[in-house]
């Protein structure tokens, strides 16, 4: 059998059996996609336009980053000012910045420019072997606007060779002109935008911020009703600074992933197990807003719901582009066990994104999305800080240049 390009003489972590290490690995790929990831001893015969040895190196999975709000305009480095100084995010917000400052500065943005905004974030990404990013909207907070974010995320995925998943959070707070009507502004997300997102294909999955500061459960609910009518999957942002019970609802949809999940209780964790959703948990978040109430790990892992880690990229609470300093903060500020970080990052991330099936393990049949580090051992992607062992991406077969 003819292949266009295989990899030989690697240590792989395919990443669908734990964090096993294969020696003498090769990966062989055809049309994008694996044909085979093992041993070399068991390959089958292979014919190779393009033989590459990687001296060694570690190869896995490409790295997903499952939970960005990565365009966006401006900056909020003056709100994180005031932070530093006592001022709470959720004061900030409920005086009138917050989400609401960077909508300001979204609506005054053209799609190209929060196109150009966002390049360098998503280059940060990319850099560290990130071949797949979900990119929310929610700083339009208008149909047009919301249009325009999902517009620009798009045109990020053909600016790059990156895949883009893009969600619609048009739910992610109440813009000025709805002041004191909420339910007619997710009256809005439900009757024009999601049928207008749904119409040009703009998104593959709905997000809302569920949260005092956000919606209610009664409006979470309504906007899932709408998004399952729409033929769209569901996430939700639950439970970071209070417990809603939003997780439990969002299992209740078969969501994808219920995400941040700091005050998370007993009965939502069970929920997501039954619903067989990701608990998505954002360290970046976390260690920005110096929360102190840690996410039920110990919990999540006992009862065998899958855990995803994503950057979070925002200008709010996680100005971060490093899905490796993610996985850091994740052992060392969650104690997450150093090969859940990992799968946090393949395998359950791309459950996260309801992608299982082509992306998130060395398995033939996927995409060849890889990663080639310059370390021996999967720790070593987890273990340093602010260090970058990439030596090569690869995307859909091919590497960068
Ligand atoms: N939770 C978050 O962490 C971000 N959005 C959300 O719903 C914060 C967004 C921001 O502050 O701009
Ligand atoms: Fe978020």
């Amino acid at each position: 059998m003819r292949c266009e390009r295989l990899w030989r003489n690697a240590r792989l972590a395919a990443m669908s059996n734990g964090i096993e290490v294969i020696g003498d690995g090769v990966v062989a790929a055809a049309k994008g996609r694996i044909l085979y990831a093992g041993a070399e001893a068991r390959m089958p015969d292979l014919v190779a336009d393009d033989v590459i040895d990687v001296g060694g190196r570690l190869i896995t999975p490409a790295l997903i980053d499952a939970h960005t709000h990565l365009v966006y305009a401006g900056d909020r480095a003056h709100e994180w000012r005031l932070r530093l100084e006592g001022a709470a995010y959720e004061e900030i917000a409920r005086s009138g910045g917050g989400i609401v400052s960077t909508m300001t500065a979204v609506r005054a943005a053209s799609q190209d420019a929060l196109v150009q905004e966002g390049l360098p974030r998503l280059d940060a990404l990319l850099a560290q072997g990130v071949a797949t990013v979900e990119i929310k909207s929610g700083y339009g907070l208008s149909l047009d606007d919301e249009l325009k974010m999902l517009r620009a995320a798009r045109a990020l995925g053909q600016a790059r060779r990156v895949r883009v998943i893009p969600t619609f959070l048009g739910a992610h707070a109440l813009p000025p002109e709805f002041a004191g009507r909420p339910d007619a502004y997710i009256d809005k997300v439900c009757d024009e935008m999601i049928p207008a997102v749904a119409m040009e294909n703009l998104a593959s999955a709905v997000d809302v911020f569920c949260e005092g500061i956000g919606f209610s459960r009664e409006q979470t609910r309504r906007v899932f009703e709408a998004a399952r009518a729409h033929g769209l999957r569901v996430k939700l942002h639950a439970e970071q600074l209070s417990n809603l019970h939003g997780a439990a609802l969002a299992a209740e949809f078969d969501a994808l992933s219920a995400d941040h999940l700091e005050h998370l209780d007993t009965d939502g964790i069970a929920a997501m197990k039954r619903s067989g959703t990701v608990a998505t948990l954002l360290p970046g978040a976390f260690y920005f807003t110096r929360e102190t109430k840690l996410p039920p790990i110990a919990a999540l892992r006992a009862a065998g719901v899958p855990i995803a880690l994503a950057t979070d990229c925002n200008p709010g609470t996680s100005p971060l582009t490093s899905l490796l300093l993610v996985m850091n903060m994740a052992a060392t500020l969650f104690r997450l066990p150093v090969e859940d970080c990992l799968l946090g990052v393949t395998l359950h991330a791309a459950k996260a994104l309801g992608r299982l099936a082509d992306l998130g393990t060395l398995d033939a049949g996927k995409a060849c999305d890889l990663a080639i580090w310059n370390v021996e051992r999967p720790e070593q992607l987890v273990y340093p800080i602010g260090f970058n062992p990439l030596e090569t991406r690869v995307f859909n077969g091919v590497p960068d240049a």
